[in-house]
C-alpha cells in the first residue's frame, strides 16, 4: 500500500494451438459452447505466440487495449465477458478473505498491451494464442490461481487450448452452463519430442470469412456438420488421444489429415459456401500424399484451419529432407507473387 501510485505490471507468453480434431461449430454463442470436442498441440513458448503486458494503477481513469501496437475497443463483448469473469473471481478470492490480495485493488483500471509475432486473422490461430494470454496474464495480475480455460473459451473458442502445453483436449462438456466446457492436457509437451510443425505461409491476407460467422452459417445449413459432430468425432477423439498416447505417427497423421478435409467439407457443404483452400494448399496436399505414396509410409501430415496456410507434422528425422521438399515445389520467386515460407517449429510446447 506505500507505492498504490506506481503500476503493478505483469507480461506474460501464450503460444498458438493447432487442432488435430476441429472445432466448428457452437451450441451457445455468447458462452461459447461448442458442438464437438476437439484435440490440438500446443506450439514452444519460443515460436508463434502473443505477448501480453497488463499494468493496473489507482491513476488510470478507465480500462483500454493496445492490440499490435493500434488501441482498440476494450467495449468488445468478448473482452468484457474475460474482463468481468477475472474480477468475478478476483472479488470472490478477496471475500473468503484470501490475504493474498494486496494492492491490486478491484476498483483499478486496467492498460492492456498485446503484440502477436505471426499474421493477425490469416487462420494462424491468433485469437487462441492472444485470449489465452490475455487472460492468463489477468489472472497473474489479480492473483487468480486454477481452472483458467473456462474463462479463455469466452474470449474465443480455440483460446481455451493455449492455456495449456503439449497435447490439450477441448472437452464440449455437457452443461447448459458450460461449466464442464473446458480444456485439459492429454500429455505433456516432453512426452513426444520428435514431433516437429512446419507452418507453410500460403497467404498473409486477412480471411475473407471469420471463423465465428462462418462457423454460424454452417450450423445452421450443414447437415454434414451435424453428422460430423453427433457421429464422427466422439470416435475420432477417442482414436487420436490413443495415437498420441502410443505415439503413432502414422494413426496420428492419418486422422489430422482425415479431420481436416472433412472440416473443409462442410465448409463447402455449407450454404453459401465457405472457401478456406486455395490452389496453394490443394497443391500442398497432393504432394504429401505423394510424398507418403512415395515411400510406402506415412511420414508428413497436413492440416489446415480457417485459412489457405499450410500446418505439416512430421517427425524429426524428415526434417531436411521436409525442407528440400518444400523449397523444390514451393521456390518463392516462381509463385505467382505468393510468399511460401518453411517455419521450422521445434519440439512442442
Ligand atoms: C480449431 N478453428 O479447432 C478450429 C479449426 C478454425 C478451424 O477454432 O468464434 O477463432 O472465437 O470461438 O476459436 C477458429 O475458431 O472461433 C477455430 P470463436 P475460433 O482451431
Amino acid at each position: 500500500e506505500d507505492c498504490v501510485d506506481k503500476p503493478h505490471i505483469v507480461t506474460c507468453t501464450a503460444p498458438v494451438n493447432i487442432a488435430v480434431i476441429k472445432y466448428w461449430g457452437k451450441r451457445h454463442e455468447e458462452l461459447i459452447l461448442p458442438i464437438n470436442s476437439s484435440l490440438s498441440v500446443t506450439l514452444h513458448q519460443d515460436q508463434l505466440k502473443t505477448t501480453t503486458t497488463v499494468a493496473t494503477s489507482r491513476s488510470f481513469q478507465e480500462d483500454r487495449i493496445w492490440l499490435n501496437g493500434k488501441e482498440e475497443d476494450i467495449n468488445h463483448p468478448r473482452l468484457q465477458s474475460c474482463l468481468r469473469e477475472i474480477r468475478r473471481l478476483s472479488r470472490k478470492r478477496r471475500n473468503d478473505g484470501d490475504p493474498i490480495l494486496n494492492a491490486t485493488g478491484l476498483s483499478h483500471k486496467v492498460h492492456i498491451c498485446s503484440v502477436n509475432n505471426f499474421p493477425t486473422a490469416a487462420g494462424l490461430a491468433s485469437s487462441a494464442a492472444g485470449f489465452a494470454c490475455l487472460v492468463y496474464t489477468l489472472a497473474q495480475v489479480f492473483g487468480i490461481e486454477g481452472e483458467l480455460s473456462g474463462i479463455a473459451r469466452q474470449g474465443s473458442g480455440s483460446a481455451c487450448r493455449s492455456i495449456y502445453g503439449g497435447f490439450v483436449q477441448w472437452l464440449m462438456g455437457q452443461k447448459e452452463d458450460g461449466k464442464d466446457s473446458l480444456a485439459q492436457q492429454v500429455e505433456p509437451e516432453s512426452h513426444w519430442p520428435e514431433l516437429r510443425i512446419l507452418v507453410l505461409v500460403a497467404s498473409a491476407e486477412r480471411k475473407p470469412v471469420g471463423s465465428t460467422s462462418g462457423m454460424q452459417t454452417s450450423v445452421q445449413t450443414s447437415c454434414l456438420l451435424k453428422h460430423r459432430a453427433e457421429s464422427v468425432v466422439p470416435g475420432r477423439m477417442a482414436e487420436m488421444i490413443q495415437a498420441v498416447r502410443r505415439k503413432d505417427f502414422a494413426a496420428f497423421a492419418e486422422l489430422t489429415m482425415k479431420d481436416s478435409n472433412q472440416f473443409h467439407a462442410t465448409c463447402l457443404d455449407t450454404y453459401p459456401p465457405i472457401f478456406y483452400l486455395n490452389s496453394v494448399s490443394q497443391q500442398v496436399i497432393n504432394v504429401v500424399h505423394r510424398y507418403n505414396r512415395h515411400y510406402g509410409e506415412t511420414r508428413l501430415a497436413y492440416t489446415f484451419d480457417a485459412g489457405p496456410n499450410a500446418v505439416i507434422f512430421t517427425l524429426q528425422q524428415h526434417v531436411p529432407e521436409l525442407v528440400e521438399v518444400v523449397q523444390h515445389f514451393f521456390p518463392p520467386e516462381t509463385n505467382g507473387g505468393q510468399f511460401i515460407k518453411g517455419l521450422p517449429v521445434n519440439p512442442v510446447a
